[in-house]
Parts: C-alpha cells; sequence; structure tokens
C-alpha cells in the first residue's frame, strides 16, 4: 500500500536520492509526481513552492520544501534523529556537514564540469577525511550512536555519486568504505538500488555525473 508520502521532483535523483534511499530502508512506500522541465518553466507549479524549487513533498496534509527539512521530518517520525537530544544534534551536525559537501559537488556539476572536475577529484581526500574520521571513532558503522539516522542516508547517496565520478575515491578511507559497502547490503536498500526505479534517473540535471 503506498504511504501518506508524495515526493514532487524532476526525474533525477538529485536532492531526492537520500530521502528516497531512506524511505526504502523504514520500508515505506510513497508516489512519485514526475515534472518534466518545460512544464516546470510553465512556471505554474514554481509559483506554488515556497522557495521556488522543488523537490516538494506531501505527508498527508503537511507540505513540505527543502530536502534537508524533509529528511528531518522523515528522521523524526521514522526514529532515525538519535537517541535523545544530544544524539539528535550530532546529527544534525553531520548533516550539515554532509549538506556543505554537497553543495561543494553540485557546484562542480553544475558550473564546473569541464573545467574543474580533476581538481575536485584530487581534492575530494580533504571532504572525506572528515567523514572518515568521525566513522572511525565511532565504530558502530554510523556516523551517530547505534543505529541509522538521516544523516547516514544523505552520506551515503552522496558517496555513491561520488563512487561514479571516481571509482576509486575511497580506497584510503576503510571506514567509509565500509560504511558504503554495509549500508549497499541492507536488504530493503539493496532492493531499492537494484530497481529500475533508482537505475533509470541519471544523479543530476544536467547529464553529468
Ligand atoms: N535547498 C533546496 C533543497 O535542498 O531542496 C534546493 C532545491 C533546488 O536547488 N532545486 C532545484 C530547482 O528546483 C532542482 S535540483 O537542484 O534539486 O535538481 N531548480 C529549478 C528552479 O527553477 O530553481
Amino acid at each position: 500500500m503506498v504511504g501518506p508520502y508524495t515526493i514532487t521532483y524532476f526525474a533525477v535523483r538529485g536532492r531526492c536520492g537520500a530521502l528516497r534511499i531512506m524511505l526504502a530502508d523504514q520500508g515505506q512506500e510513497w508516489k512519485e509526481v514526475v515534472v518534466d522541465f518545460p512544464e516546470w518553466m510553465k512556471g505554474t507549479l514554481k509559483s506554488t513552492c515556497v522557495f521556488g524549487q522543488l523537490p516538494k513533498f506531501q505527508d498527508g496534509d503537511l507540505v513540505l520544501f527543502q530536502s534537508n527539512a524533509i529528511l528531518r521530518h522523515l528522521g523524526r517520525k521514522h526514529d532515525a534523529y538519535g537517541k535523545d537530544g544530544d544524539e539528535a544534534a550530532l546529527v544534525d551536525m553531520m548533516c550539515d556537514g554532509v549538506e556543505d559537501f554537497r553543495l561543494k559537488y553540485v557546484k562542480m556539476i553544475y558550473q564546473e564540469y569541464d573545467t574543474g572536475k580533476d581538481t575536485y577529484i584530487k581534492d575530494l581526500p580533504n571532504h572525506l577525511d572528515k567523514f572518515e574520521a568521525v566513522l572511525a571513532k565511532n565504530k558502530t558503522g554510523f556516523l551517530v550512536g547505534n543505529k541509522s539516522s538521516f544523516a547516514d542516508y544523505n552520506l551515503f547517496d552522496l558517496l555513491l555519486n561520488h563512487l561514479v565520478l571516481s571509482s576509486t575515491c575511497l580506497d584510503s578511507f576503510p571506514s567509509l568504505k565500509s560504511f558504503v559497502e554495509k549500508m549497499s547490503a541492507r536488504p530493503k536498500i539493496k532492493a531499492f538500488l537494484d530497481s529500475e526505479a533508482y537505475k533509470k534517473l541519471p544523479i543530476n540535471g544536467n547529464g553529468k555525473q
């Protein structure tokens, strides 16, 4: 049965990759409303979006924009936001760290792919080592505490994108490598990553990856 959730977004993984993986792992179903760009350019839907952008996420009557706010909402609802207030604060911190990293990736993909890709890949260890250190210190296989949080799904999605960009980028980061392996092997995540619904979507809207 399809749950109360609806995702309205372009036909890409983009900023919905993490939340789709999270919903899949939490055993939730959701409806997709796919918006094509010519339709979007007409402006009717855009004018109804709080910040003039997608994704839009509906949970029954609740309508949300901003992908990280959506992740937080799902974290609260599905017990993936740390075990107490302190852990929740750490999960927020890690998610904000992932967002900083994602913004650099998105800038390279959309604005500097041809001129900046090689430099970006060379500089990648300086971003990856921060997450490596947190995982190595926590030792549970998760960023915070001993179960998955929305920050883990967010990091996992972004690491999958980076493995497409540079298949060897995690080779000197054992904790990150094992994190990706373990997340990929979770049965519901594996089934989702193997699905046509996931595989058919490009990572980014401009076809670069
Ligand atoms: N901070 C927002 C979020 O996290 O949801 C950014 C959303 C965003 O940048 N949306 C883009 C958009 O709607 C699409 S994508 O970058 O997520 O693929 N672009 C169309 C427009 O008219 O701005």
